[in-house]
């Protein structure tokens, strides 16, 4: 990296807070330390995260944190906002740019919030929503019973094909039937594309809203490497932590409906959104995370960036690959994006187990219920891994075959009590471990210094 030679405030600052923290408390300093170790020495494959970049992480440290500022650029109801107004609304115009869309929201401090926004922009309490089911690769806010979103709202859902893909006839007849005020498409266990145009058919069919949360695959739309849903959807979410590499936090952006008018309003959808993210569902937007948002969209719009999710991509299919080699049954029959789901409970591991026992040797995945799951959340069939972390270590293809035949060597380890417990042979364990730790080693978070 290039080495700039005149230290900054900014600089001065930084390092000044990190002597303060190491001063004023040593004890969470050092579990902060831990944690940066920990990160170095393990192989990070859980598909809902990815390893930030430096420059985004550092925004969300800045003393922008310390501005109230309600409201929206040039319209705020504090004072002290003019270098406040310049960042939010540099990364407004970033995430129209990056994603060719007419109007952007950064304030929602999530994408579960940004989902919120939508439906009660066009939604009232009690009318249809139509989701993909939790057990076909859908997210609790996209009609659960868990969440705000089945609730409050009637949610019917749509599944999977028996070949594993979304099931697109169904979820017109569902539609037909229900006649939902708001349709969702968008995943968070599902790896393979997405078809927008089917959805927006179905949603004019039946005169519904559709909602387009890309929230795992946005890094992916971004580069061009999946089809995006900007102008297919009326609105569409995402968070910036997932496979933007950029810090945490919400996104809504509206591409060619935006002068449309919202349900029963004068207002424009482009308006009821601004106003349902403020003051409706949120005060003072977080303006840290706003400049992390900021330097993130600058990211993944980079040719930088462009290799990195070709990489993403290309070490999902070799990990898939590498599973089916082994004789594991990949659900959805293998990825076209980031995600790889593995049927795990056919091999005589519980979800939890498999998660467990891969994590204690530092390989971190995480269970995930798969297509008619017999097991509950807490158990689950499946583990779903992600390749976001991977790729920011420069992992190539012939890697993936290693780290599956770690994960093959710990489950054919695992003695499974219950779905619940298992044991595993410590001498095994940290043998494992030691594999795991010399890959890191080998392949360092390229954007990290290593730990000392
Ligand atoms: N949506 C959850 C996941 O995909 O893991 C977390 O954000």
């Amino acid at each position: 990296m290039q080495e700039l030679e005149t230290t900054t405030d900014l600089t001065r600052f930084a390092q000044n807070a990190i002597q303060r923290l190491r001063e004023v408390d040593p004890e969470l300093h050092a579990i902060l330390e831990d944690e940066y170790r920990r990160q170095a020495n393990v192989l990070t494959m859980v598909a809902s995260s990815s390893i930030a970049d430096p420059a985004a992480l550092i925004c969300e440290a800045m003393p922008t944190m310390n501005v109230t500022a309600e409201g929206y650029p040039g319209n705020r109801f504090h004072a002290g906002c003019k270098h406040i107004d310049r960042i939010e609304q540099l990364a407004i115009d970033r995430a129209k740019a990056c994603f060719g869309a007419q109007y952007a929201n950064v304030q929602p401090m999530s994408a579960t919030s940004a989902n919120e926004v939508v439906m009660f922009s066009v939604m009232k309490p009690g009318d249809t929503l139509l989701g993909l089911e939790l057990d076909s690769g859908g997210h609790l806010t996209h009609g659960s019973k868990a969440s705000i979103s089945g609730q409050v709202f009637d949610a019917v859902g749509y599944g999977l094909t028996k070949d594993e893909v979304i099931d697109y006839d169904q979820m017109r007849e569902r539609a037909l039937e229900h006649r939902p005020k708001l349709i969702i498409c968008g995943t968070t266990a599902y790896s393979r594309t997405i078809d927008w145009a089917r959805f927006r058919a179905v949603a004019d069919e039946v005169g519904a809203f559709l909602l387009a949360d890309i929230t795992h695959i946005a890094g992916l739309v971004a580069a061009g490497l999946h089809p995006s849903p900007v102008d297919h959807a009326h609105f569409t979410t995402m968070c910036t932590h997932k496979q933007m590499y950029g810090g945490r936090g919400g996104l809504i952006l509206i591409g060619k409906d935006y002068e449309m008018t919202a349900p029963g309003s004068k207002l424009t959808l482009a308006q009821m959104v601004q106003k349902r993210v403020f003051p409706y569902f949120q005060g003072a937007p977080n303006q840290s995370q706003i400049a992390a948002k900021a330097r993130g969209l600058a990211y993944v719009a980079s040719p930088e960036f462009k290799q990195v999710a070709q990489r993403v991509v290309e070490l999902a299919r070799a990990l898939s690959d590498a599973f089916l080699a082994k004789g594991y049954r990949v659900v959805f029959g293998g990825t076209d994006n980031h995600i790889v789901v593995v049927d795990v409970a056919a091999k005589g591991v519980s979800g939890v187990n498999a998660e467990k026992a891969l994590e204690d040797c530092g390989i971190v995945v995480n269970k995930n219920r798969i297509p008619y799951d017999q097991r509950p959340p807490t158990v689950t069939s499946g583990i779903r891994l992600g390749t976001n972390g991977l790729a920011i270590r420069e992992m190539e293809p012939a890697d993936m075959a290693e780290c599956v035949d770690l994960i093959h060597e710990v489950l054919q380890n695992v003695s499974q009590v219950s779905d619940k417990e298992y044991e595993l042979e410590e001498g095994f364990r940290s043998s494992i471990e030691e594999r795991v730790r010399a890959i890191a080693r080998r392949r360092p978070i390229r954007t990290y210094p290593a730990p000392l």
